[in-house]
């Protein structure tokens, strides 16, 4: 039986489940949760997981919540022999390298630069953004971005194939974008320095990229 993958559109961290299932061409079933018209909150997806989070897989009867740790469990139930397939490829020190950036993508860039700037334009039911809030997220978003720049090894942040840390990397990234589209003024893309552009382009260019694309976002 498939895997099941519950989804919501514009998640990031649903958003680099689905690459990852991609990515290692597991054998899956996406079942897409409305945010707008409370999905999550419903009890039959309550009953699967009580914290009615976004991602959620559920394999073999097993449910599983937690983005990151959902990746470390694709990649050791489903393991394959390509080892450009994995999401946490090489030996125990490459291995732990990935964790780390993949935490580092998550607390800094995540939680300390892209969540409160998207906090401030979008979650205070129409309150002006503290302008304070906002500039303080904007400069870590910058030094982030350098940061994980001088962190490139080939085109991807562990080698020449994309890992678990590019797809939470990437989650956030795209936010730059999208945050600087819908709210001009916050400028988030003209931080962005050419070694991360050119692995957006790289991450972007994947074959199975577009699908996992946030349809509302087009
Ligand atoms: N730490 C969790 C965060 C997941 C999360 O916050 N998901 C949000 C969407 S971005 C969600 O499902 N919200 C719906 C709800 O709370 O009912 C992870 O990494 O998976």
């Amino acid at each position: 039986m498939a895997l099941v993958f519950y989804h919501g559109h514009g998640s990031p961290y649903s958003w680099r489940v689905w690459l990852a299932l991609e990515h290692m061409g597991i054998d899956y079933e996406v079942k897409v949760l409305s945010f707008a018209d409370g999905d999550t909150k419903k009890p039959d997806f309550v009953a699967i997981n009580p914290r009615h989070h976004v991602p959620t897989i559920v394999d073999g009867g097993f449910a599983l919540w937690e983005s990151t740790v959902i990746l470390e469990y694709l990649d050791e139930r489903f393991a394959p022999g390509d080892a450009a397939k994995r999401l946490y490829p090489g030996d125990v020190r490459d291995r732990a390298r990935i964790r780390r950036l993949a935490r580092e993508a998550e607390e800094y860039l995540g939680n300390e630069g892209i969540n409160p700037v998207t906090e401030e334009y979008f979650f205070k039911d129409g309150a002006a953004p503290d302008a304070a809030k906002v500039e303080k997220a904007r400069v870590k978003v910058r030094e982030e971005l350098e940061y994980f720049a001088r962190e490139m090894r080939a085109g991807f942040l562990a080698g020449d194939t994309p890992t678990a840390a590019d797809y939470v990397l990437y989650s956030y990234y795209a936010y730059v974008a999208r945050l600087t589209l819908r709210k001009p003024e916050v400028r988030l893309t003209e931080l962005v320095p050419a070694p991360i552009a050119q692995w957006g382009k790289r991450i972007e260019a994947l074959p199975f990229f577009d699908k996992t694309y946030p349809p509302h976002w087009r």
